[in-house]
């Protein structure tokens, strides 16, 4: 016999028996809205109250239990309940609470477990304390009470990881107390009459002393002074967690304290900026038509990137045709996709027991009639565009009706090469960054005559292969090459002007990049530059300053990065010293052009890199290369080692504000007017006072 009242519109009571069964229904992830979290307060309140349920059990209805506090709240004017003062009400009743976890339940979910006094947790489950990843801490009170179930250095290492916790280790790191298969509310009924029934223990939080650690805190701060010394919510989580010797509610005070300094800061609402545009970039219309099946995939060329997108597609459990036109080739492709696939075993990307079936997935041929069959083929040879044409106006007459045609270039015109086929609705760009294998960015470079579902199969693809897909328009570079064809520039005008290379790259770091601009150019090879600005050369603007000659220098003399040993950094094994014939090469060409050096500050580097960045990132949302700022920020943060917490270029830009970065180039626009133009967006917006995150809301 049971009857059910619903307390709100996402919270239920079920009364069966002595049991009182407490129903979460907030789809789509039951995020602690603050319906939910009135209502489970209310719940609660309510049970202890009439006083006549023997035990009570909560779970929740959909996929999974709750993940989260509603991230869209956070920014906005906060409306009470809040999260720790329902937890400390759950956990203070009177009748024993146990919940019922599955499916992920994280952050503010989880926390919502460990303030009841039992867990139980559903075949399948995994549980986590994410809010690092937003430039937050656990804030209801997961950094007192995981202490006390699982001690200091566990809680510490899942807190600073943010690592989703499968249920088997939970279960042995006692955050769960049973391990159960079966429909959550049938789980929830049987693990309530169990406590009843006194074979399921209960206990409260609370009353559960943590084993001190200084010496698990200690290490554990020194280790992130030394390697996360530019973010915030880590070194607070370690103060919060340090806290858990305390009582309770002492500890929840300081815990309070950490999480609202945490959540005024700017790398919070960058990180949260990257959760949501992460997911936004493909909710746009054409993402969402109907698309085309792929389940074959041909891919030309067994180069790096061939061999990278080949592997990305086996890994996705898609069959792959490599074709090659050398057989040396092919045996350079397949050992490439080979010691790709071992890679993602060591990564644990890929079950061992899964590498042979998955490279059994590959077929290769030197022939390209063997692509009659699949259904997408990726080019991914030579960067010319005599080439690209060759190979599409064979695959026209060789694939299938139907089947998509796309280029990886990086840059070539998509219409030109649609141009020579008969099919031109079938061409896309689809412009993978290497290692295409581990990379999530795509860029889906949509032609003129690009058809709809065929656009809206490279975002099937790209989810497919867990990678996040960007729509670009077709021009030189798409978005993120054009944009960093103009940025660099700037990094070799401050070395001309006055700075060092490694001055720039140190500068840039102290910003947030995991490398500076002349480290990533050793890394990527500098012949990749040299071979652009050559490309480039007959279209140059004579009035534009050079920005190339000291690169060319390094180039002539065969110094292309690491590849070579030497670029502008020496490399010999472990070691990596700046090379000194560059500083000959620096003091040659500031001679020739005339160049008195002058010293700049760290800040006048980052503001200028990043301004030129801002400025190039703004004319491609202008003339809708790009469709929103946003899709800009996540190719940045996805395919450019932005750093994450800073959002993106855009999101970092409405930090300065348009009149402010106007006011900027103007400035700079003094010594050279001809690379320091005021994108018009910009103008625009600092006259009417608006932001990149006013436009992403009107998109
Ligand atoms: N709040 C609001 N919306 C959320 C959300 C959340 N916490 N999590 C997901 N969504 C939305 C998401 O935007 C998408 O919306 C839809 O749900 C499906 O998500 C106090 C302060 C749970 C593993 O960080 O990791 O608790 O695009 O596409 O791939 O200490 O979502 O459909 O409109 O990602 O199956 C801590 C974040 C919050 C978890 C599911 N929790 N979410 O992945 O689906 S802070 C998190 C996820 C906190 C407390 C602190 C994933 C997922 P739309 P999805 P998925």
């Amino acid at each position: 016999m049971s009857d059910t009242i619903a307390i709100n519109d996402k919270i239920s009571i079920e009364r069966v028996g002595d049991v009182a069964l407490i129903r979460i229904d907030n789809p789509p992830v039951n995020a602690t809205g603050q319906a939910v979290r009135q209502g489970l307060q209310d719940a609660i309140t309510q049970i202890n109250a009439e006083g006549t349920a023997k035990a009570v059990a909560i779970y929740a209805a959909g996929r999974t239990f709750v993940a989260g506090a509603d991230i869209r709240e956070f920014g906005k004017p906060f409306v009470p309940p809040a999260l720790p003062d329902v937890f400390n009400i759950i956990e203070a009743s009177a009748i024993p609470v146990i919940s019922v976890l599955h499916g992920t339940a994280l952050g503010g979910g989880l926390e919502l477990g460990l303030s009841t006094h039992a867990r139980i947790g559903i075949e399948g489950l995994r549980v986590g304390l994410p809010e690092i990843l937003l430039g937050l801490l656990p804030g209801a009170g997961g950094t007192q009470r995981m202490p006390r179930l699982t001690g200091v250095p566990f809680a510490l290492e899942m807190i600073l990881s943010g690592r989703q916790v499968p249920a088997k280790e939970a279960l042995e790191a006692g955050i769960i107390d049973r391990l159960e298969s079966g429909d959550p509310r049938e789980v929830a009924l049987k693990a309530a009459q169990d406590v009843i029934a006194g074979t399921l223990k209960t206990r409260r939080t609370d009353q559960i002393a943590v084993v001190p650690d200084q010496a698990a805190l200690d290490q554990t701060a020194a280790h992130l002074k030394k390697t996360q010394s530019h973010l915030y919510s880590p070194h607070k989580c370690v103060e919060a967690v340090a806290a858990a010797v305390l009582p309770m509610a002492e500890g929840l005070k300081i815990e309070r304290a950490a999480f609202m300094d945490c959540m005024n800061t700017p790398q919070r609402a960058g990180l949260i900026h990257a959760f949501f545009g992460e997911r936004a970039v493909s909710n746009i219309p054409e993402a969402k038509g109907p698309a085309r099946d792929i389940t074959h995939v041909g891919v030309i060329g067994g180069g790096t990137m061939g061999s990278g997108i080949a592997t990305a597609c086996l890994l996705a459990g898609l069959r792959v045709t490599l074709v090659e036109v050398a057989q040396d080739g092919l045996d350079r492709g397949i050992a490439t996709i080979t010691g790709n696939l071992d890679g993602a075993v060591k990564r644990g990307k890929l079950k061992a027991d899964k590498r042979d079936s998955t490279l059994a997935m590959l077929t290769t041929s030197l022939d390209m009639g063997a692509l009659a069959d699949v259904d997408l083929v990726i080019e991914a040879v030579f960067e010319d565009m005599g080439v690209k044409k060759d190979i599409f106006g064979k695959l026209d007459a060789i694939c299938k009706p139907g089947a998509i045609l796309a280029s990886n270039t990086s840059y070539l015109d998509i219409n030109e090469i649609a141009a020579v086929t008969s099919r031109p609705q079938d061409v896309i760009g689809l412009h993978f960054f290497s290692p295409a294998h581990v990379m999530r960015l795509l860029e889906i470079v949509v032609a003129d005559k690009t058809a709809p579902d065929v656009v809206a199969s490279g975002f099937a693809l790209a989810k497919k292969l867990g990678k996040v897909g960007v729509r670009a328009g077709v021009c030189d570079g798409f978005i993120g090459n054009r944009i960093l064809a103009h940025y660099s520039k700037t990094a070799s005008y401050l070395v001309l002007d006055g700075a060092t290379p490694q001055q720039v790259d140190s500068a840039l770091e102290g910003f947030g990049f995991a490398m500076g601009p002349h480290k990533v150019g050793d890394l990527a090879g500098l012949d990749i530059g040299w071979m652009t600005r050559k490309r480039k050369a007959a279209t140059r603007d004579p009035k534009e300053r050079y920005a190339g000659a000291v690169a060319d220098r390094i180039c002539e003399e065969g110094w292309f990065g690491r590849k070579t040993g030497k670029g502008y950094y020496v490399y010999e094994g472990k070691d990596i010293t700046p090379n000194l014939a560059v500083d000959r090469f620096i003091a040659e060409e500031r001679e020739k052009a005339g160049i008195t050096p002058r010293p700049f500050t760290d800040q006048e580097i980052v503001d200028r890199y990043m301004t030129a960045m801002i400025s190039e990132a703004a004319r491609v949302v202008e003339d809708g290369t790009a469709r929103r700022p946003l899709d800009v920020d996540m190719v940045f943060l996805f395919g450019y080692g932005f750093p994450r917490h800073r959002g993106g270029p855009l999101h970092y830009a409405d930090t300065i504000g348009a009149a402010a970065l106007v006011a900027r180039i103007k400035d700079y626009a003094k010594e050279d007017a001809t690379y320091w133009q005021v994108p018009a967006l910009l103008e625009k917006m600092a006259a009417n006072g608006t932001s990149f995150a006013d436009m992403n809301k009107e998109a």
